[in-house]
């Protein structure tokens, strides 16, 4: 099948906290993701108030990106890399969140690493907020809830946008923040991840998550503002995290439901597309009786700007059925099983079509710049002889690269770039192991703390380096 355009984005997705490691060298703050213990897929990843021995930490080392991102970012480049996605951490640049200055060394630390990918000709894309966010701020005022972390986060970002100035282009302003949705499914991982805040401790969690999820829209498009002022180069965007729901059967009601489900996670983008907190939320909010209201000044805020292009975060597709019945088994993502699909080793259920359909959703609702933000499979690999042959991997990849060719090609979806998740294998955000693995590099790191971190190529990054060379033409 043909190639893809000359410019389109080739490369990969790590967000700081799962990588970095060096949890409290020069001057970095304690971060949310710091406070939370190992796990697996049988066992949930416990959150702590404060660290205790007892417990395994993974942040803490990460897989020590933070001292070997030169050979890191070398092997990227070999594999021809044009653009990687890291994360700032908050807590690296405002260690109690609200310092009076920044330190110097965290900012100094992704001033080297974007240097470095520059050097290597491959683009920098950064979020600004991918589950990082200094406890203290979680601590003193109590963290989206309170329009204080608004201001916060505009400084922290504000201090990135002028230290970054002329080498980043590219920014997200938050990672997955739809995952909070007063209607979503709540765990106490996502909205933890997301706010900092435990779900199962809440009183009145539909009310919190509500004026989470508005205060973090609003700080997002004023960052937008204030990014564009700051470098009217700047191309500012936000990565959400979106499963296509499908409907168990042609059962009008399963695709009621379908559609309720799939709309969940769209009030965000619709804020910051068409210029205002979407008006069904506000009748939704207010027949539930929430404390909300939306002020003049806000609604400038919402009117001034709008979102450059989409970060699509795709994983796993989910199926809607209206009444269950006991015959019918549960997935994993909610809703029940689809009979059509596999599952991965930890559930998350394998639909390259779902890709392509999720594309074209998109499209269809604001035909924007897409750049695919993360996509990947967590797997267990074998290292034998320095050799890993993960042919899963190549054939997980393969698969939803033809269904991001033909939404492409066919259906003309402007998708400008795919950046695998954990090109090199990294801490898992839900499980917390090193074992569930989704890189294209090894890395010498298991869960019981032995290895010694060395990087070894898997088969997977010599037919990526194919792909890349020969921009999608051979998968
Ligand atoms: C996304 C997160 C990533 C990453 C990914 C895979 O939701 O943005 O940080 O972790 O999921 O999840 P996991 O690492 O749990 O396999």
């Amino acid at each position: 099948m043909s190639k893809l355009s000359k410019n389109f984005f080739w490369g990969g997705s790590i967000a700081a906290h799962q990588c970095e490691g060096a949890w409290n060298e020069d001057g970095k703050g304690l971060g949310m993701m710091d406070l939370v213990t190992s796990g697996s897929v049988n066992q949930d990843r416990i959150i702590v108030d404060e660290k205790t021995p007892e417990y395994i930490f993974p942040s803490e080392t990460g897989i020590d990106f933070y001292h070997r991102y030169k050979e890191d970012i070398a092997l990227f480049a070999e594999m021809g890399f044009t653009a990687l996605r890291i994360s700032v951490d908050w807590s690296r640049i405002y260690p109690n969140g609200d310092d009076e200055t920044p330190n110097k060394k965290g900012i100094d630390f992704y001033i080297k690493v974007v240097d470095t990918l520059i050097e290597n000709k491959i683009e920098p894309i950064v979020t600004l907020y991918h589950f990082e966010m200094p406890v203290a701020i979680i601590k003193k005022y109590n963290s989206w809830l309170n329009r204080k972390t608004i201001d916060l986060y505009l400084k922290y970002c504000e201090t990135m946008f002028k230290s970054l100035k002329g080498k980043v282009k590219y920014w997200a302003t938050f990672n997955e923040m739809n995952h909070i949705d007063a209607k979503s499914n709540h765990s106490d991982f996502f909205t933890y991840f997301v706010t900092g805040i435990q779900y199962s401790k809440l009183e009145n969690p539909v009310q919190v998550l509500a004026t989470c999820g508005y205060n973090m829209t609003l700080a997002s498009i004023k960052a937008i503002s204030l990014g564009h002022s700051i470098d009217a180069e700047n191309k500012i965007g936000c990565v959400f995290g979106l499963t296509p729901t499908y409907p168990y059967s042609c059962n009008p009601k399963d695709n009621l439901k379908a559609l309720e489900i799939t709309f969940r996670d769209f009030y965000q983008i619709d804020a910051m597309v068409y210029k205002h907190f979407p008006n069904y939320k506000i009748r939704e909010y207010e027949e539930l009786g929430l404390d909300f209201s939306i002020s003049e000044e806000d609604k400038l805020a919402f009117e001034k700007n709008s979102l450059d292009w989409l970060g699509l975060n795709y994983y796993a597709s989910e199926v809607e059925i209206d009444k269950k019945d006991n015959s019918l088994e549960d997935a994993f993502f909610g809703g029940v099983k689809n009979p059509y699909l596999k599952d991965s080793d930890w559930g998350w259920v394998i639909d390259p079509d779902g890709l392509r359909y999720i594309l074209n959703l998109l499209t269809q609702k604001y035909d924007l710049p897409i750049i695919i933000t993360e996509n990947g499979l967590g797997a267990v690999d074998k290292l034998e002889n320095g050799k890993i042959h993960d042919e899963y991997r190549i054939e997980y990849l393969r698969e939803h690269f033809k269904q991001m060719k033909l939404a492409i090609k066919k259906d003309h979806v402007n998708c400008i770039g795919y950046l695998m998740w954990g090109p090199i294998d990294l801490v898992s955000a839900t499980t917390g192991e090193m074992k569930k693995r989704y890189g294209f590099i090894y890395v010498d790191k298991n869960d019981d703390g032995t290895g010694d971190l060395t990087r070894y190529r898997k088969d997977s990054f010599y037919w990526y380096k194919n792909v890349i060379e020969t921009n999608g033409g051979e998968l």
